[in-house]
């Protein structure tokens, strides 16, 4: 570990461009709970039962019960010190990006610059039924909301979390500029079970195009076997480490 630490660090240093994926993990140290793992589970359901169109079609209350028990808990949550490095890293260099499958919009909050963001945002909503006066999606911080189900402003139908549910498509504009953060030196991906696809594909196709890859996990994941170097261990502190010895 000390070794790969090490040698993470020194690429890190000599890299031009460095892309970092991120996944629950970065944000667990912050209080908001994962989706897999201990403690990931809401009540008795998987994420793959709620995180779906079918779902929120069949209960749109029940699903929307889990975004504002979700909402509750990010709200009183602050970024890390992984969203702080990260940030830091994305502020000293344009090349740097942070591409996140998180929705708790914590990177924002640490000042993260070239962030991409692919799968939405916990904290906007969009009209369920795509009304034509609605724009794409709107910020809503109400924390609790007004009712459940909220209802879209422009319409006065049912409005959903813009969120990408399983089935659905990753806007197109994300996915290619996820797709171009592939070219870089250093491909770092923290704190994912690295199972969700396309964004599992990401670590794949950096090492294709010749970047130095590796992960930063609590435990091994379809990743580890993939990437040059896995560290596993709390993101938090092993960001912190190379930041320190960055001498950032
Ligand atoms: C720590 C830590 C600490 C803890 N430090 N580490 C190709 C192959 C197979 C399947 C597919 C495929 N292409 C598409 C699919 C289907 C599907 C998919 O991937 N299914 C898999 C389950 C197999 N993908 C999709 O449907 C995607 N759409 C798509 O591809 O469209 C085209 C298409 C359409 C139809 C058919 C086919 C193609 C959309 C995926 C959307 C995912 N949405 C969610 C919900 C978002 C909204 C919300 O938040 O509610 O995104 S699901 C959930 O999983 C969420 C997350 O972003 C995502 C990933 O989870 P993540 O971040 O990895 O979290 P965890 O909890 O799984 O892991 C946390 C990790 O952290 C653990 O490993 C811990 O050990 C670690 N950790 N503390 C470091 N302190």
């Amino acid at each position: 570990m000390h070794d790969a630490l090490h040698q993470l660090t020194s690429r890190i240093r000599d890299a031009r461009r460095i892309t970092v994926m991120t996944g629950a993990g970065v944000s667990a140290a912050s209080g908001v709970p994962t989706f897999r793992g201990p403690g990931g589970l809401w009540r008795q359901y998987r994420p793959e039962e709620l995180a779906t169109a079918q779902a929120f079609a069949r209960d749109p209350s029940l699903v929307w019960e889990w975004y504002e028990w979700r909402r509750e808990r990010i709200a009183s949550c602050t970024p890390n010190r992984a969203h702080e490095v990260l940030a830091s890293w994305s502020q000293r260099s344009s090349s740097c990006r942070i591409v996140t499958q998180n929705v708790d919009d914590l990177h924002v909050r640490a000042g993260t610059r070239g962030l991409v963001r692919l799968h939405g945002s916990i904290w906007e909503l969009s009209c369920w039924r795509r009304c034509a006066s609605a724009p794409r999606t709107w910020r809503d911080e109400h924390v609790p909301l007004p009712e459940r189900p909220p209802r879209c402003r422009f319409c006065d139908g049912v409005a959903r979390p813009a969120v990408v549910w399983f089935g659905e498509s990753l806007d197109p504009a994300d996915v290619a500029a996820a797709h171009d953060a592939t070219s870089c030196d250093v491909f770092l991906t923290v704190g994912t079970s690295a199972i969700v696809y396309p964004a599992a594909a990401f670590v794949h196709d950096a090492k294709q195009r010749g970047a130095f890859t590796a992960e930063i996990n609590l435990e091994p994941t379809p990743a580890s076997s993939v990437v040059d170097v896995a560290i596993h261990g709390p993101a938090e502190e092993i960001l912190g480490n190379i930041e320190a010895m960055l001498g950032g």
